[in-house]
């Protein structure tokens, strides 16, 4: 039975349901995109409750294995299908010194990043979809918090090509959906991920946003590209 992937249709290719649907066009796997309308409230419905008990998007169905958190989900699916396209995480045959290092990067994109983009991906792109007040001044706040972090980051990858060492890992793509989302609209004039005075953070951005199954995604919405 083909992989079926829950996403919100309000939402688009800019919510966490893309970066699955990304994993999902890396590793060339087909799959049924099945829209939840957040505008019925059909995710707080007893039927997506039960596929997902917070009430939210997204989730898969593979072949009855219900499974929801996208990080969660894009492991699973990297893990379950090594050999095809790039490996995204340590494959079964990495050395106790890689998995410790991809697991340093997961944890830099949760507590320094993963928060402070969630923030901003709330008040710059569902408030406003949502018809809630966006609060201007933790914009404000929360855009130079990240311009602090991501000037560590400039350090990090001053070093090595990505997050977790010179091979783009699931780690790299989870930044892509809340950033995308962020400077999508140009709604906030903001230029963190591009700009001049963090050239290594610039080059990483690009060369990330610029993946052809990302870009596919953007200009067709969320559909396998399998
Ligand atoms: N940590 C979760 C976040 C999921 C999440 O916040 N989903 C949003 C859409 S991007 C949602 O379903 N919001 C509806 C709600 O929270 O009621 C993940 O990565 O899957």
């Amino acid at each position: 039975m083909v992989l079926k992937l829950y996403c919100a249709p309000v939402l688009g290719v800019r919510s966490s349901g893309a970066i699955v649907a990304l994993v999902l066009a890396e590793k060339q796997i087909p799959f049924e995109n099945v829209p939840i309308e957040f505008l019925e409230m059909e995710h707080k419905s007893p039927e997506h409750l039960a596929r997902h008990p917070f009430g939210q998007v997204p989730v898969i169905d593979d072949d009855g294995f219900v499974l929801y958190e996208s990080h969660a989900i894009c492991r699973y699916l990297a893990e379950k299908y090594p050999e095809k396209g790039p490996k995204l995480v340590p494959g079964p045959d990495a050395s106790l010194q890689e998995r410790a290092l991809f697991e340093q990067a997961s944890s830099v994109e949760r507590a320094n990043f993963s928060g402070i983009a969630g923030l901003l991906q709330t008040e710059t792109f569902i408030k406003p979809r949502s018809g809630l007040p966006v609060d201007h001044a933790a914009v404000e706040r929360a855009l130079v918090q990240l311009g602090a972090k991501l000037d560590v980051y400039e350090q990090i990858l001053s070093k090595q090509k990505y997050i977790g060492g010179d091979e783009v890992s699931l780690v790299d793509l989870f930044h892509l959906a809340p950033m995308t989302a962020l400077l999508g609209d140009g709604s906030v004039d903001v230029d963190v991920m591009v700009g001049e005075r963090r050239p290594n953070v610039a080059r990483w951005w690009n060369a990330l946003s610029t993946r052809p199954g990302w870009v596919r995604l953007q200009e067709r919405g969320i559909q396998s590209l399998a």
